[in-house]
């Protein structure tokens, strides 16, 4: 019998005595699951039932969380088989006998306070909006030092890297009253540092902001104007390469190997030459963007000093790490320790564009732009996957990680990198489907700026239009949807729980949201055809139940209740 999953099981320490423990088993075949569990040194043995959680695939998953006596954690499981029969799950594997716990348990020897993963205690009920600044909105300055095109989309052809439109600070700032009639409250700037290019990826100066955007001291009253209405800020930070115009790359230009800078860089021949582009680049051979040593010790130090001045000199709230999969990982953990010693309440995303388990262990980032999950919903939404599948494929990942820290993913739908939603689906309606997966599944949700109001883009560079800010140009269907999706996550307790069950009834591919006081079914039908549900639930006997699509509310009184998905569309179902 084969009752161990590929990862077996997974233990996190949620205080210094709280452990949550999950543990997968092939399905069909096991009654209960009773975790034994002692200090491990006193062995003053408690057991515990364990809940099942959930199906994912061909498993089942039960967990528990516990409360124990120390720091000092041991256990094993006891597995009682359908038939009557007992095994004993410890660290060899599986054993007819239980022995003495002191000799088979597993160990988590000491919850230690680096062991702890919290989150910022703001990470509840946030929603980031992502602004790209060249093109959000333009403030009211009339000179400017580069030539500006046209708002306007139609008036040129691609809104590549070298066309500026200006966008600035004083326009973000405009804005603010915008941003409170969505409701979000963080924006995510991409970068604002002075570089060559409308994109700013290729950053000149790490201490100084690009002067098309405006003063440090405009930035700073920025910050000031979004933290005194309620708004936090993220800066993105690209520490992956600098831009050729940074100080230590001319230096290196000018002196060889004889820079002191040389070793910051990987440089293939000499002399350097942004021509030929013969040194390490980000990519295939951006010249524009030559990748520096994060392993360096003197180059981690750099960056720690311009992240420290971001943060203390201009209270920023958190950062995106750009190409966050290629940085040193010891860099990145001593970035979260030096910085959140500095500000505990700070949120560090890492930008990882595929499976993240190596950067989401709770020692380096709080989250990851979390394009994978979405990736699955979207080939979910266009018939790739079924239901079945793509629930499985949710569940298997986000069970690799601590609930806590799951939480913490920024989840998105697109960004600047990608073709907008709206483009990528084709279609309106699936793309309101996928604003209410970013909104409610577990995470902290991403706008992309001007998906609120329908606007299109095919992939970078057309995916970094000018925002259209002409109401009757606003797809206000989509607007009022997004408000609305907004309040709910801002104000819904089980929208913020560490926890989330994916599962699937038919093609209806369905989230369970839970917290103490309320449950939220979400129920997706993405499919041509009309699909009749019955939610069957234990919890939603004699309570109130909200439909969101009508704002209709019933009292119910049986167990189960049936909901009617016509084509393409959604319901979240409200449980109190
Ligand atoms: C230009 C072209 C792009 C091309 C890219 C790489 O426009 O079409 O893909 O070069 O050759 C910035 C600018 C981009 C510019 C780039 C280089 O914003 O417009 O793109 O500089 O000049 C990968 C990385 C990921 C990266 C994306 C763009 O994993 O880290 O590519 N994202 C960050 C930022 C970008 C920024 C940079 C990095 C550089 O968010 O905006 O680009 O600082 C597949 C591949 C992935 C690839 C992904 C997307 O999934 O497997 O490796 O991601 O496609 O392209």
């Amino acid at each position: 019998m084969q009752v161990i999953h590929n990862q077996v099981h997974d233990i996190f320490a949620l205080s210094r005595n709280k452990f949550y423990v999950r543990l997968w088993v092939q399905k069909g075949l096991v009654r209960s699951v009773t975790l034994i569990f002692s200090d491990r040194y006193d062995l003053d043995v408690q057991k515990v039932k364990m809940d099942f959680y959930m199906n994912v695939g061909s498993f089942e998953v039960y967990t528990a969380h516990v409360q124990n006596k120390t720091p000092r954690f041991a256990y094993k499981f006891l597995i009682e088989l359908l038939d009557g029969s007992f095994k004993i799950f410890n660290q060899f594997g599986l054993a007819e006998q239980e022995e003495n716990l002191y000799f088979d348990a597993f160990q988590f020897p000491y919850a230690n306070e680096a062991d702890i993963f919290e989150k910022p205690s703001f990470a509840e009920g946030l929603v980031v909006y992502e602004i790209f600044p060249d093109r959000f909105k333009r403030g009211k300055k009339e000179v400017h030092s580069k030539k500006l095109f046209d708002w306007d989309y139609c008036s040129w052809d691609v809104p590549g890297s070298e066309v500026f439109l200006g966008g600035d600070f004083a326009g973000i700032k405009e804005k603010i009253e915008y941003f409170k009639a969505l409701g979000i409250n963080a924006i995510y700037l991409t970068p604002i540092f002075k570089s060559l290019s409308s994109h700013r990826y290729n950053v000149d100066d790490y201490f100084d902001v690009d002067p098309l955007l405006g003063t440090k001291e405009e930035f700073k009253e920025l910050v000031d104007s979004l933290h005194e209405n309620g708004i936090r800020i993220i800066l993105d930070m690209v520490f992956n390469h600098t831009g050729v115009g940074f100080f230590a790359f001319q230096d290196v230009i000018k002196n060889g190997e004889n820079s002191k800078y040389y070793s910051w860089y990987n440089i293939k021949s000499l002399p350097v030459d942004i021509q030929k582009g013969n040194y390490e680049t980000f990519a295939i051979n951006v010249k524009s963007m030559p990748r520096i040593n994060t392993s360096n010790k003197e180059v981690q130090d750099f960056f720690l000093e311009v992240l420290k001045y971001w943060l203390l000199e201009f209270d920023v709230d958190g950062f995106r790490f750009d190409v966050a999969n290629e940085l040193d990982k010891n860099f990145i953990r001593r970035i979260r320790r030096e910085l959140k010693a500095i500000k505990k309440d700070i949120l560090l995303i890492g930008e990882v564009m595929h499976r993240s388990e190596n950067f989401l262990m709770g020692d380096m980032f709080d989250g990851v732009m979390n394009y994978f999950s979405w990736e699955v919903f979207a080939r979910y939404l266009m018939g790739k996957y079924n239901a079945e599948d793509a629930s499985r494929i949710l569940a298997d990942y986000r069970l690799k990680f601590n609930p806590v820290l799951f939480s913490c993913q920024l989840n998105l739908i697109g960004s600047h990198d990608t073709e907008r939603v709206l483009t990528r689906l084709g279609n309106k309606k699936l793309a309101m489907l996928a604003a209410v997966y970013n909104l409610t599944y577990q995470g902290i949700p991403m706008i992309y700026y001007g998906d609120e109001i329908g606007m299109e883009g095919g992939h970078d560079p057309d995916c970094r239009r000018g925002m259209i800010w002409e109401e009757e140009k606003h797809d206000r269907e989509i607007f009022n949807l997004y408000r609305r999706l907004i309040d709910l996550k801002k104000t819904s307790s089980a929208l913020n729980s560490d926890n989330v069950r994916e599962f699937s009834i038919d093609d209806v591919l369905c989230f369970e949201r839970k917290s103490e006081s309320e449950v939220v079914y979400i129920l997706f039908n993405p499919r041509k055809s009309l699909q009749k549900v019955r939610l069957w639930s234990e919890f939603i006997v004699d309570r109130e139940i909200e439909f969101f699509s009508t704002q209709q509310k019933i009292k119910n009184h049986s167990c189960y209740i049936e909901v009617e998905l016509s084509p393409e569309s959604c319901e979240i179902v409200i449980v109190k």
